[in-house]
């Protein structure tokens, strides 16, 4: 839509429906994008009022299930279930894929953890729901073929941030719960000034070690909440950062999920100009075999994940000295 055609109107009054209208995206995935935007709404209900125990359950990693991480991906799993554009959906609460309808045909799959460090509710730290969108019935595709990501953070307020392949835009949640425009096409610096490293340090395997090495003698502060929404909207809002949770010595894979939260994320902050690797390539050129996939990830700017794939690269797999001007291309 023309800048005219927003005449008289602020950016707060450009709600999630009319700007995604504005950018011709289909119908169904502009549907699609809004139920998931309403799903909020009732978990938001559930965070402020829900239970924090446990729910007696655990998922397939064997972590225990809290009352909220049922009942968040039930809310969701509702809504996408009745949407009528969705054609299989898996949740991170789940071990298989649910179908919802055999006709791929203008539906798309989703892959969506509902609530994403929801360890940390009980501690009033902010949590999020992470959404990775493809086009027809199959979910094991490269995270290159999303064609949309969406997630939604509840901290002190509560804020919405998607792309669809044309820019990253960030909507906050006003007075009358209608998300409502804050940002459009937010980008990345190519190097930040701060570092938000996950897992133990003394795991941590030599080139990772040098990198960290390195980033703290450039002082680069360290910012670390323990959920990977905040701390990635951080870098995102800040415009610079590097997040990282590595292969581990003792945890090669590394912690996160490839389809729930990796994918999603790095789709994000490519279309924000930065980079996603597992330390050595792309994430979203990974391959994912198996639904519950972990990777280990580097993810922000672009200079700082190039940095640690050197780092890596010469001092995990023997390719010679570090040379840093590399990282600076
Ligand atoms: P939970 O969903 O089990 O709280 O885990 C959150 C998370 O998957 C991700 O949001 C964080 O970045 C990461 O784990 C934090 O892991 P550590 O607690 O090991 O730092």
């Amino acid at each position: 839509m023309s800048p005219t055609s927003r005449a008289g109107k602020t950016k707060f009054q450009i709600d999630l429906r009319r700007h995604l209208r504005e950018h011709y995206i289909n119908e169904n995935l502009t549907h699609l994008i809004c139920e998931i935007a309403e799903a909020s709404k009732y978990i938001i209900h559930s965070i402020s009022t829900g239970d924090l125990g446990v729910a007696g359950t655990s998922n397939l990693y064997g972590e225990q299930q809290l009352a909220l991480d049922v009942l968040a991906d039930r809310i969701l799993r509702k809504r996408l279930d009745h949407s009528r554009v969705v054609a299989n959906m898996m949740s991170e609460e789940m071990d298989e894929i649910i179908p919802v309808s055999p006709d791929c045909g203008g539906k798309y799959s989703v892959a969506f953890d509902p609530l994403d460090g929801s360890s940390l509710v009980d501690v009033n730290l902010a949590v999020g729901t992470i959404v990775s969108i493809f086009e027809g019935c199959d979910l094991l595709q490269s995270g290159r073929n999303q064609v949309a990501a969406v997630y939604i953070l509840y901290g002190p307020r509560t804020t919405l941030v998607y792309s669809v392949g044309k820019g990253v835009h960030e909507f906050g949640m006003n007075m009358l719960r209608e998300y409502t425009l804050l940002q459009e096409n937010i980008t990345l610096k190519p190097q930040g000034n701060l570092y938000s490293p996950g897992g133990q340090r003394n795991l941590y395997t030599p080139g990772v070690e040098a990198f960290v090495t390195k980033l703290e003698e450039r002082g680069v502060k360290l910012r670390y909440s323990g959920g990977f929404v905040p701390d990635i909207n951080q870098i995102l809002l800040k415009g610079q950062g590097v997040f990282f949770y590595p292969h581990l010595q003792n945890l090669p894979e590394g912690k996160l999920r490839l389809l729930f939260e990796l994918n999603p994320m790095a789709y994000l902050i490519e279309q924000a100009g930065g980079a996603a690797s597992d330390g050595r390539r792309p994430i979203l050129d990974l391959q994912p075999q198996q639904i519950h996939e972990r990777s280990p990830v580097f993810i922000g700017c672009k200079k700082d994940v190039a940095l640690a794939e050197e780092y890596i690269s010469q001092l995990e797999d023997g390719k010679g000295d570090v040379v840093e001007k590399k990282a600076k291309t």
